[in-house]
């Protein structure tokens, strides 16, 4: 194995890494790591192994080294500046939830929403794969840190991967490189091992592909008391970032566990009233429901200012104050491209304008652009679709149906938060922002009403328990189904939803209540008979943000229902909106006789939960059940 080096250090075995930082006799830590590499490189047999130094030369490098292998296609440079387009393999566009594991020591760790698998038993599958999977490829050390590097307890990690695709994501999603792995030394901190090989091993005179993956024989695999995740056989962002829903959420939410704080599905959003006041929100939605959207909000009514912490994550830990203080983990957004466009997110669109960004499985403009369905309104006549087909506005793809879409569903854009042109400044805070209100929210049709606030922290826990959505692209299977996802969480919990939701319950009984956010459920999704949204969402959700901040400083009441309080249909502001007040009504109302059908739903799903499920939750449910069978 040849030791390829960060620039400027010799060639040739450890003493090059360690150049420059401490001796591996002296810091423990990073004799582990480079042990813990070395063990890697031995099982998975890399031509090269390259420590990643996160510097702008890398960057350039690994995108020339992408655009040769013709994985990438640089954009036009005048109106899409270092930034590249990427088509994935057909058969790797999403995560792959059937083959995601919590493999806790005791099965009864995970579980029901969880896949379990002895950790032996895995890791005896996993190494067989692993065995030689990186011949002729290099091997990437990626060091990086979740949240800022100035934390009080910055949270490490390091991925090993043959990916360059990955190293270049991470560099924009995580603070990685030199300066995390300095950090790291210097502290002589713990970090998570994040394994990830594409599975497609190259030997003596094979042809590499263009998406190199092995998408029959995925498994992203947690191992929460080792705090370490195995992932194998895909390239795509949420299976192969490990940073993200691996670390920051499913072995964060276990970390979060053990250590009294939250690791949530959460975006970041900072909101200031005309009267200069200042509340921060964190919002859980499952994947492609909007949240990016939300945590860039315009509001559209006056004087209210918007501004971006983050658009997916939330690490959530409690002040001396009492109170709980949000930090986004990460440093770029990995968004959904179809929807997005100057009328939907116009910061999103400005933040890609930006550049130095990297565009996965949407379509190709004739001019060295990109587009996607809802980027502007105007269809560009030929494209070259996701798939690198010829693609046009009348017939669509060469040899597919006239109605397939240019961008797959779930394509993605990701960039940098730093670009983004309504980032708060608080972003880099190592201790966060406190939060004010938690929102929950889903994709439903009916049945939920636009906006409902919890009486408490415990029915805001059942809000949050019983929250769902219909199912979206971001993940492999059936589009368009009612499914449970409490807090967004349901794919990323690491360990048993049971005790994940008692402990939130734990959150309200050991901290002062007037303390904690106050907890809401929204539905931006509601539709009439035909069909058609009753909501304009986007940035008129910002009324609804006024809302409950008018709930915040008991500037208006609510209606008490069964399910919760909800407003009351003239305290919506909709100044300046084109919208009846009947609709207003309509979106805002409790419709007994569709709880009576939701009723059993949810009875089912905390069967479903079993044992574990907290007698609190079972003690809503009652309460909910005995209110709704009256109404
Ligand atoms: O693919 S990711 O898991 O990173 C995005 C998402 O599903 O929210
Ligand atoms: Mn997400």
């Amino acid at each position: 194995t040849r030791q390829e080096t960060t620039k400027g250090a010799p060639e040739g075995g450890e003493a090059s890494l360690t150049q420059g930082i401490p001796t591996i006799g002296e810091v423990p830590r990073l004799a582990r790591l480079v042990e813990w590499v070395a063990r890697v490189a031995e099982l998975t047999r890399p031509a090269a192994i390259r420590y990643c130094d996160g510097s702008e030369t890398e960057w350039h490098e690994l995108v020339d080294l992408l655009v040769d292998k013709g994985c990438a296609t640089r954009l036009a440079e005048d109106r899409f500046p270092n930034s590249i387009y990427v088509r994935t393999d057909p058969d790797d566009v999403a995560r792959v939830e059937d083959q995601t594991f919590i493999c806790s020591v005791r099965e009864e760790d995970a579980g029901p929403l969880n896949n379990w698998m002895n950790p032996r038993a895995m890791k005896r599958i996993m190494r067989g794969l692993y065995e030689g999977c990186m011949e002729g490829r290099t091997m990437y050390v990626i060091p990086f840190c979740m949240g800022p590097l100035d934390a009080v307890d910055p949270k490490f990690g390091v991925e090993v991967t043959d990916s360059p695709y990955v190293v270049c994501s991470m560099r924009i999603m995580t603070r990685m490189g030199r300066p995390a792995l300095d950090e790291m030394v210097q502290r002589d901190a713990a970090f998570v091992p994040c394994l990830h090989s594409v599975g497609l091993p190259l030997p003596p005179g094979t042809k590499d592909v263009t998406w190199p993956c092995d998408s029959q024989h995925v498994y992203i695999s947690h191992f929460p008391e080792e705090r370490t995740v195995w992932s194998y056989g895909s390239g795509y962002g949420g299976n192969s970032l490990l940073g993200k829903k691996c670390y920051a959420l499913r072995i964060a939410s276990v970390m979060a566990r053990d250590e009294g704080w939250l690791a949530e599905h959460m975006l970041i959003l900072k909101l200031t009233s005309p009267q200069g006041k200042t509340y921060h929100i964190c919002a859980a939605f499952p994947s492609a429901c909007g949240k990016t959207n939300l945590a860039m909000i315009r509001p559209t009514i006056p004087g209210w200012k918007a501004e971006t912490i983050g658009d997916d994550i939330a690490w959530m830990r409690f002040g001396p104050d009492g109170r709980l203080y949000a930090v986004n983990p990460e440093t770029g957004f990995f968004g959904v491209a179809p929807g997005t466009g100057d009328a939907t997110n116009p910061n999103a669109m400005a933040t890609i304008r930006e550049g130095n960004s990297i565009f996965t499985n949407v379509a190709l403009t004739d001019d060295g652009g990109v587009w996607w369905e809802g980027m502007t309104e105007q269809v560009p006549e030929h494209l070259m679709d996701w798939r690198g087909r010829s693609w046009t506005r009348e017939y669509g793809p060469e040899g597919g149906r006239h109605t397939d879409k240019a961008a797959h569903p779930n394509s993605r854009f990701t960039t940098p938060t730093k670009q983004c042109p309504t980032l708060a400044e608080e972003f880099d805070s190592p201790r966060g922002v406190p939060i004010d209100i938690m929102i929950f929210g889903g994709r439903r049709e009916n049945t939920i009403p636009l906006v409902n606030e919890a009486h408490d922290w415990q029915h805001g826990v059942f809000l949050g328990a019983t929250c769902s959505s219909e199912t979206t692209a971001a993940a492999v299977g059936m589009v368009g189904v009612v499914r449970r996802d409490p807090m967004a969480m349901r794919p990323f919990i690491g360990y048993h939803v049971g005790d994940y939701l008692e402990h939130w319950l734990k959150i309200g009984r050991t901290h002062d209540r007037s303390r904690l956010p106050r907890i809401f459920y929204v539905n931006w999704f509601l539709k009439d008979a035909q069909g058609r949204f009753l909501w304009p969402g986007f940035g008129d959700n910002s009324r609804v943000l006024k809302w409950m901040i008018d709930r915040l400083e008991g500037r208006v009441d609510a209606i008490q229902t069964p399910i919760g309080l909800l407003p009351k249909p003239e305290d919506i502001d909709v100044n300046g909106l084109d919208i009846d007040p009947a609709t207003v009504r309509m979106v805002t109302r409790f419709v007994p006789h569709e709880w009576v059908d939701e009723l059993p739903r949810i009875g089912q799903w905390f069967d479903f939960l079993g044992d574990k499920l907290p007698t609190e939750l079972d003690e809503e449910y009652a309460r909910l059940r005995s209110g709704v069978l009256k109404a």
